[in-house]
């Protein structure tokens, strides 16, 4: 694994700042059991307890002059069965933040120095227990905002994608011996040389799974952060309701006035776990209040960043002039047309309304009434989580630093597909063979670059 394994200890609170009940101390290092038995007293225990490994011991911790700071629960777990594979103490007390930063105090005075943001984890990695994405998974899970974000962090952490990567890594390690036979032995090139069988696994095997990695980590980046969909309409088509239907909750001000909403505001909904940032605009319309006419231009700012747009409409006034004139800056975008206020009218009279647009075919809701939200939530669903995986169970999604690795190493494998079909010399195809495995040992950490371990690691918080 990258580099040479630290010896020194660190320490750092591993749980977040603020009141809770419990609050814990993780340190790491081949000091930790000595520090352990510096502050902790167990109860009823004598000093030169023996501690055995991975048990829970009830006790109290205790300052350099021997005055008790908590009672607490410690544990000492032995290398290498721990997360960083070294030895691990954890000390939970009471989760005051003073409390926590005193023990923390004698800790260090012990002989330990503080953490830096994911030096656990950073260990872990490098002692070898985690590849890179199983560290970055970490981050991942820690970050998660929602059910499907956790899901996927999951699924990375128990190594799906360190296996696709894994699968692909030997494809190409057994292409390259058998392109490094043919260069030893020149004469025997053609024969050795299989060119037609080649080509097949590197399609099959290499070129095949990485194209659907890339598909993957597309879909993966939507569920992972999420999508914008801006509520847009003219004024007084109930975007607001909208929101607050969605939200199940009066977050937006709604009245019979239009121009009420002057700002944009923004809120997030999981629908089936994806992040939907919901934005409700103001209605958009030419006029001369200063205010409103700002809040409008942010409308329109919204509208060019959206994902997608739900264009809002009155069905009960059915397409006014302004509607159209709005319609024309939604048309090009992806945008999902939602008839509002069906229950002001009759079914028979929707029809002809909708035949104002061609496709997608417009949901209809009353936001006001929350009918008809539910087939809403599928539809923008529908838009914005593309490809099957998803919508069954997105269980490996490459991040954006591997879909960068994984196109470059696509791209040297269809130039190793060209030159195979040219009948290239062995030791050109030996050459885009090596840049191809290059880049995979880069995204489970085998030859990873130190800057970009750092930028890696020092996305975590501190105790991780
Ligand atoms: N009957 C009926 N009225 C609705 C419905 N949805 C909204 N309204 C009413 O329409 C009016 C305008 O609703 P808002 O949600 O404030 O409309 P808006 O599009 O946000 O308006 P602006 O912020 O002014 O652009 C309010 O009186 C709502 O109660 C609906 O489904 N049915
Ligand atoms: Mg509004």
């Amino acid at each position: 694994m990258a580099g040479p394994q630290k010896t020194d200890t660190i320490a750092a609170v591993a749980t977040p700042p603020g009141i809770g009940s419990i609050g814990i101390i993780r340190v790491s290092g081949s000091e930790s059991l000595s520090i352990l038995r510096r502050l902790f007293r167990p109860h009823g225990g004598c000093i030169k307890e023996k501690f055995q490994s991975h048990k829970l011991y009830y006790g109290t911790v205790v300052d350099r002059s021997g005055q008790i700071l908590d009672e607490i629960l410690a544990v000492y777990m032995r290398a290498p069965a721990t997360y960083t594979r070294e030895d691990v103490v954890e000390l939970h007390s009471h989760g005051s933040w003073l409390v926590l930063q005193s023990v923390l105090t004698e800790v260090l005075a012990a002989g330990a120095r503080p953490a830096e943001p994911g030096e656990f984890t950073k260990r872990a990695f490098l002692s070898g227990r985690i590849d890179l994405t199983k560290a970055e998974a970490v981050i991942d899970l820690l970050q998660a905002r929602t059910v499907g974000g956790v899901r996927l962090a999951v699924e990375q952490l128990q190594g799906k994608l360190l296996d696709k990567i894994d699968a692909v890594r030997s494809a190409l390690v057994h292409i390259l011996a058998v392109v490094e036979v043919a260069i030893d032995f020149p004469d025997d090139d053609v024969e050795i040389l299989d060119g037609g069988r080649l080509l097949e696994q590197l399609q099959q095997q290499v070129i095949t799974p990485i194209q659907r990695l890339l598909r993957l980590a597309d879909q993966g980046k939507v569920v992972r952060e999420g999508v914008h969909v801006v509520i847009a309409g003219r004024p007084n088509v109930g975007k607001s309701s909208l929101l607050n239907g969605l939200l199940q909750e009066e977050r937006a001000l709604v009245t019979s006035i239009p121009g009420t909403t002057r700002d944009t505001i923004e809120e997030m909904i999981s629908i089936h776990g994806v992040p939907v940032h919901l934005i409700d605009t103001a209605g958009i319309r030419t006029h001369d209040n200063p205010v409103e006419e700002l809040g409008i231009e942010r409308a329109r700012m919204k509208l060019i960043e959206a994902d997608l747009v739900l264009f809002l409409v009155d069905a009960s006034t059915g397409m006014t002039d302004q509607d159209r004139e709005l319609y024309k800056l939604v048309r090009n975008h992806d945008h999902i047309v939602v008839l509002n206020k069906i229950d002001l009218i009759e079914d028979d009279q929707l029809s002809p309304l909708e035949q104002d647009f061609s496709f997608p075919k417009p949901v209809r809701i009353s936001a006001r009434g929350r009918v008809g939200l539910d087939g809403l939530q599928e539809a923008i669903y529908a838009k914005v989580v593309t490809g099957e995986e998803v919508r069954e169970q997105l269980s490996c999604a490459p991040n954006v630093r591997h879909r960068a690795i994984l196109a470059a190493t696509l791209e040297a494998s269809e130039r190793l597909r060209q030159a195979l079909i040219m009948q290239a010399p062995a030791d050109l195809l030996a050459v885009e063979l090596q840049s191809a495995l290059d880049g995979l040992s880069d995204i489970v950490g085998l030859t990873t670059p130190e800057d970009v371990l750092e930028t890696i690691f020092s996305e975590f918080c501190i105790g991780k």
